[in-house]
């Protein structure tokens, strides 16, 4: 049976007509892109799933729970601490930032040369098609890149309720006083929204349930590495593209569950792609839904993404907060530590992406890197430059990759991907 949401969607304010041509495009796209992969493992039928609800039974959950008195919490990065959220009985969704979307209207806000992930939240709010958004009690920026750094300035006009989180920008003694105030200070935003307080027991269990969800995409991108490679790069991007839409504990149980199936093929040799196939990882900026495009011309063209060096990635799910301490402050420090490790471009300097990166490759046995750019993103163009002659000379072949979400390229990129492959392959 059909569930109509559009009474729901109303409700949200959604501009129905652009809502319609929305959900319909992004469909389409799922279809050509996922579903016709061959030899998919099963358990990706509950991705299917979730993608066919992404803006109908999940927004329906939401909604039930604002409804039941918890706060919503939408965000657009990974610096943001969803331990915190969660502890204060919480739900955390990120927002739709990863399509090309009313650019007119976005450029309303922002000037043109702007990259497509901010441009692309501006025209989702500015549309009124992202319902994550509508629901969300509170949106949280953050100070990252300039781009950001400013835009938050004009979203603050399209969102009723908007907290930004100010963010070092070196791994020092200062920086990490900086992330500790400003957890302490988004924390204190929450307990006011919610009514509720942190105690030792509700962050703890918080900290387990994020730790677990890291441990199972931690444990996928170790069978990814197999080869041949079990699953698809564009099923491990989803995966890590719906951890930040679903219910933690749900998206834990069913990528272990894929990680169960993924065991049994590697043990017997079954993959999605033959021996041999060129392995590839991709390095950069972070990929929000329907953001498929390298990921679809990489395995189109024979070669198979074994790692994602990316927030929508093994970057965002690296690391565990550690739960052992018996106080409120101790584990928010926990959590100041952990985040603090996040190797985002807008450190400077930023060492440990490189050595991540080069363990993701040596791990994965991968045959050459992707260093992947949105065009006017500063932070990763500027570390892609300086990382591709390193890379090259330790004979890690790299192509690097500036883009946006249009389609105007995808000729060109093709082109320019295949030729990588070939000289991968020599
Ligand atoms: S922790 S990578 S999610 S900031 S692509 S908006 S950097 S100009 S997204 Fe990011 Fe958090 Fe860092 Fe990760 Fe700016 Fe670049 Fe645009 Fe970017």
């Amino acid at each position: 049976m059909t569930v109509d949401y559009r009474p729901m969607w109303t409700r949200l304010g959604l501009d129905l007509a652009k809502h319609d041509v929305l959900l319909q495009a992004v469909g389409q796209m799922y279809g050509e892109t996922f579903l016709s992969q061959p030899n998919r493992p099963k358990g990706m039928a509950y991705f299917d799933f979730v993608m066919s609800e992404v803006h109908g039974l999940r927004i329906k959950e939401i909604m039930d729970a604002r409804d039941a008195g918890r706060i919503v919490v939408g965000s657009y990065c990974t610096f943001v601490p969803e331990e915190i959220i969660l502890a204060l009985d919480g739900v955390s969704v990120g927002l739709c930032a990863g399509a090309e979307w009313a650019t007119d209207a976005a450029e309303r806000f922002v000037p043109r040369n702007t990259c497509a992930l901010i441009k692309s939240a501006f025209g989702f709010a500015a549309d009124k098609v992202c319902p994550y958004l509508a629901a969300s009690t509170l949106v949280v920026g953050e100070n990252t890149c300039d781009g950001k750094k400013k835009g938050w300035e004009r979203f603050a006009e399209l969102v009723p309720a908007l907290h930004v989180i100010d963010l070092p920008q070196r791994r020092s003694a200062e920086g990490r006083a900086l992330l500790r105030m400003e957890y302490r200070r988004f924390a204190d935003r929450l307990m006011e929204l919610s009514g509720r307080r942190l105690t030792v027991e509700n962050l703890r269990a918080a900290i387990g349930t994020v730790n677990a969800k890291r441990a199972a995409i931690q444990r996928l991108d170790r069978l990814r590495c197999a080869d041949p490679a079990p699953i698809s790069g564009l099923d491990v991007l989803l995966a890590n593209q719906v951890y930040f839409y679903d219910d933690p504990v749900r998206f834990t149980g069913a990528v272990n569950a894929i990680c169960d199936e993924l065991e049994g093929r590697v043990a017997a040799g079954q993959g999605v792609a033959p021996q041999g196939a060129p392995r590839l990882v991709v390095s950069g900026c972070p990929m929000a839904v329907p953001n498929w495009k390298v990921h679809a011309i990489v395995e189109g063209a024979g070669a198979v993404v074994v790692g994602d060096e990316s927030c929508v990635g093994a970057r965002g799910t690296q690391g565990f907060t550690a739960g052992g301490a018996d106080t409120v402050e101790g584990l928010m420090e926990a959590i100041v530590e952990r985040y603090l490790g996040i190797d985002c471009a807008i450190y400077s300097p930023n060492p440990t992406r490189m050595e991540h990166l080069r363990a993701i490759a040596g791990d994965a046995g991968a045959d050459g890197v992707l260093l992947y750019a949105l065009q006017f993103c500063t932070p990763y163009q500027m570390e892609a430059h300086a990382m591709e002659p390193v890379l090259e000379k330790e004979a890690m072949p790299v192509l690097r990759i500036d883009t946006d979400y249009s389609s105007a390229d995808l000729g060109q990129l093709r082109t320019r991907i295949e030729a990588f492959l070939e000289r991968v392959g020599q």
